[in-house]
């Protein structure tokens, strides 16, 4: 997989690149991040990026050509990529669509800044506009950091478990497990029993109820998508939790 990254702050986005499983994916050949300044693109004498909105009102609109010749010098390394808009007027960003984007061999993705750019750099050279959440950020680097490591992640061999990227919390749809290790006792509070056992029948038992009680608590409306086998049902009802299990899954029905 290979990153194409256009910004007017490339040092805002070099260092997370540089530390931990991103750089050892770097490292391994697995993904090629490149970091492209769009002021070295600008065409005229003061290297503007950036210009008045026509029609008038506050901030800036980030000029068209620049942007547009930064892709294009992108394409003459390496045609075919995809153009990714990091906006707040994009699509929200969830691990289904970080999971297609893993699929793609190449992403060009362009960091907003100001108030937006020109509508015609967007109608004439995105494929699909990303927004990371409903929350106002100062520009898209970090949205583009969010994209990196999230793919990046997905990608074949960059996890050391083979199924770390799969048995993770949205993999099944719903919360994980609480996790505990040493010491057996911190401030007065002890780790569950049963994880001290060695009955891994058992431990994967309390680990199940208490993901779906952790699920039920901090994000019911995950439960919608989430199917349990049988012997999971029984455990449920054991435990008194299939029915708050099924009011959740019926609701989530009514939302489609
Ligand atoms: C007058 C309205 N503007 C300010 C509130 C709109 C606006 C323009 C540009 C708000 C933020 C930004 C800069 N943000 C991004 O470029 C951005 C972003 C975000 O703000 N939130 C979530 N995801 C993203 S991706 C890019």
């Amino acid at each position: 997989m290979r990153f194409d990254i256009l910004t007017i702050f490339p040092d805002l986005l070099a260092s997370p690149l540089t530390e931990g499983i991103i750089r050892r994916a770097m490292q391994d050949g697995k993904v090629e991040i490149a970091i492209h300044n769009i002021r070295d693109f600008a065409t005229d004498k003061h290297a503007m990026t950036d210009d008045r909105p026509f029609g008038g009102g506050e901030g800036m609109v980030m000029k068209p050509e620049p942007l547009a010749a930064a892709v294009q010098h992108v394409r003459q390394l390496m045609p075919g990529g995809k153009v990714v808009l990091l906006s707040p007027q994009g699509c929200t960003y969830d691990q289904a669509l970080a999971q297609a984007l893993a699929a793609e061999p190449h992403l060009i993705l362009v960091c907003g800044r100001y108030e937006g750019v020109d509508e015609r750099f967007r109608d004439h050279y995105v494929d699909l506009e990303v927004s990371i959440g409903d929350y106002i950020l100062t520009g898209g680097e970090l949205a583009a950091m969010v994209l990196v490591d999230s793919i990046t992640r997905l990608l074949p061999g960059v996890l050391g478990c083979a199924d770390s990227a799969t048995n993770d919390t949205f993999s099944r749809g719903g919360l994980k497990h609480p996790q505990y290790t040493r010491p057996r006792v911190f401030e007065g509070d002890e780790v569950p029993e049963v994880l001290c056992s060695g009955d891994h029948a058992a431990v994967g038992e309390w680990r199940f109820l208490a993901a779906v009680r952790q699920t039920l608590a901090r994000r019911p409306e995950l439960l919608a998508t989430m199917t349990f086998s049988r012997q999971e049902e029984k455990l449920l009802q054991k435990h008194g939790l299939l029915e708050a299990v099924r009011e959740h899954q019926a609701a989530g029905q009514g939302r489609g």
